[in-house]
């Protein structure tokens, strides 16, 4: 096949210095930091569904994506065709990882059973792309969300045919991510909320979605799938209300049905934002908790309130988030995975590789950024010293649980008036602008 891309190269590293649009400034993929390669610490993804599938339309206006490889048909062949050129773009972009959904990579067809054929089909095709390149499979994921049988939850709709046909979906995309050595499986319940609570048996939903999840798990067990599961948080859009609205209420749902052992988070930053969190914060909840698994990397726009999906520039942002994965230890089975698209406006082929490599070598600042400031070692140190009266005495007695109420009353009334110490937020803020 001839390439798609005929006009751009592999991009190559060529320093803070270069002003070469289509080169990495700071992405140097061998170079060591704190004894990992930036590859093995950032593990990008790209993902199929924004790449190849998104048309760039909005709410007001038709897709302006310019696709010449694609011959907008929903045909076996265009999927597989559309396989190459993804192949060809990550190859150029030196991403090692991709994710998709179902959907994205092999048409629906008028029966579920000419689905399951199509997507083996096109299946076959990302493996022998796979087999070819090196190049691998972060995580499967179904499409639960687009057609219209999915209008009131796959999952957690109304409907128990609906329910069997999810899981029906679910099946064969793990057995997809199995048969593509899938490192992980991602449940993002796009339509798992509600739109009304006037027609909503809320209790009866979040038992289904339970169940669903279960089965996942027993299925995995059954076809020998040891992928990491992960749940994606976002509180709304397209629901009203979405009920794995932020970190800690997908963590309250996963302890409360018993699924903790099995699933990670996987945090993305624009959900966050939707959440009114920040990224860090969803990223803290998600590592008490041992739960952070994997991100999807992009950032929402600060003056729009929807998933804008954009690519993540911000070097504040980017080393908040390498600040929080480098302290828990760095990707196990996740990843960076772009879920991100241009603007409407950035219509060109070329704005994919401008998009993707701007993402990377922001990425890689803040893995720099964040390693630095660790090494240096004067935040932790701070934050160390501001909880150190818990480290002897008194405090010492209480988290060992040896005092409680009267020892308590007796300690203050024996003791003079409590003295506390200065926040210092905007000396840390200029700590932290010394890195950046
Ligand atoms: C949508 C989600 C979706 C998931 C995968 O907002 O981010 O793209 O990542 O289903
Ligand atoms: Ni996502
Ligand atoms: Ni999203």
């Amino acid at each position: 096949m001839a390439e798609a891309f005929p006009n751009v190269p592999k991009i190559p590293y060529e320093g803070p210095q270069s002003k070469n649009p289509l080169a990495f400034k700071h992405y140097l993929h061998n170079e060591v930091i704190g004894g990992k390669t930036m590859k093995e610490h950032l593990r990008f993804a790209g993902a199929y569904w924004h790449t190849m599938r998104n048309e760039l339309s909005d709410p007001f206006g038709v897709g302006t994506s310019l696709k010449p490889w694609d011959d907008r048909s929903d045909s076996v062949e265009n999927a597989q065709r559309r396989v190459g050129v993804f192949f060809e773009f990550l190859d150029k972009m030196g991403l090692e990882y991709y994710c998709f959904h179902d959907r994205d990579v092999a048409p629906e067809g008028a029966t579920l059973s000419e689905s399951n054929k199509n997507l083996e089909a096109v299946v076959g095709t990302l493996k022998e792309h796979q087999d070819a390149t090196g190049k691998k499979l972060l995580w499967g994921t179904a499409c639960l969300f687009i057609h219209p049988r999915y209008m009131h939850g796959g999952g957690t709709s109304c409907s128990s045919d609906v329910f069997a046909y999810s899981a029906a979906q679910v099946k064969a995309a793990m057995d997809a991510t199995l048969a593509l050595g899938g490192e992980g499986y991602v449940f993002w319940g796009g339509r798992e909320g509600y739109t009304t609570l006037l027609n909503t048996d809320m209790k009866r939903e979040l038992d289904h979605l339970a169940k669903l999840l279960h089965m996942a798990v027993d299925y995995a067990a059954q076809i020998g799938f040891k992928g990491q599961f992960f749940i994606e948080p976002k509180p709304k859009e397209p629901t009203t209300h979405q009920y794995d609205s932020d970190a800690a209420a997908c963590l309250n749902f996963l302890r409360e049905y018993d699924l903790m052992d099995h699933f990670q988070l996987n945090l993305e930053t624009n959900h966050a934002t939707l959440a009114n969190h920040s990224m860090q914060h969803e990223m803290v909840v998600a590592r008490n908790a041992g739960a952070l698994g994997s991100v999807d990397a992009n950032t929402g726009h600060p003056q729009l309130g929807w998933d804008t999906d954009q690519f993540p520039t911000d070097i504040y942002l980017t080393t908040e988030i390498m600040l929080e994965l480098l302290k828990a230890g760095g990707f196990k089975q996740g990843g960076l995975n772009f879920d991100a698209k241009p603007r409407r406006e950035s219509f060109e082929p070329i704005d994919l590789f401008h998009a993707h490599i701007g993402g990377m070598d922001a990425f890689a600042r803040g893995l720099k950024i964040a390693h630095a400031i660790i090494e240096d070692g004067r935040l932790d140190d701070f934050v160390a010293k501001r909880y150190s009266s818990w480290d002897s005495g008194i405090g010492a007695k209480i988290e060992s649980g040896e005092v409680g109420f009267s020892e308590l009353s007796e300690y203050s009334l024996s003791n003079p008036e409590p003295t506390v110490e200065s926040g210092r937020q905007e000396m840390l803020e200029n700590l932290i602008n010394e890195f950046i």
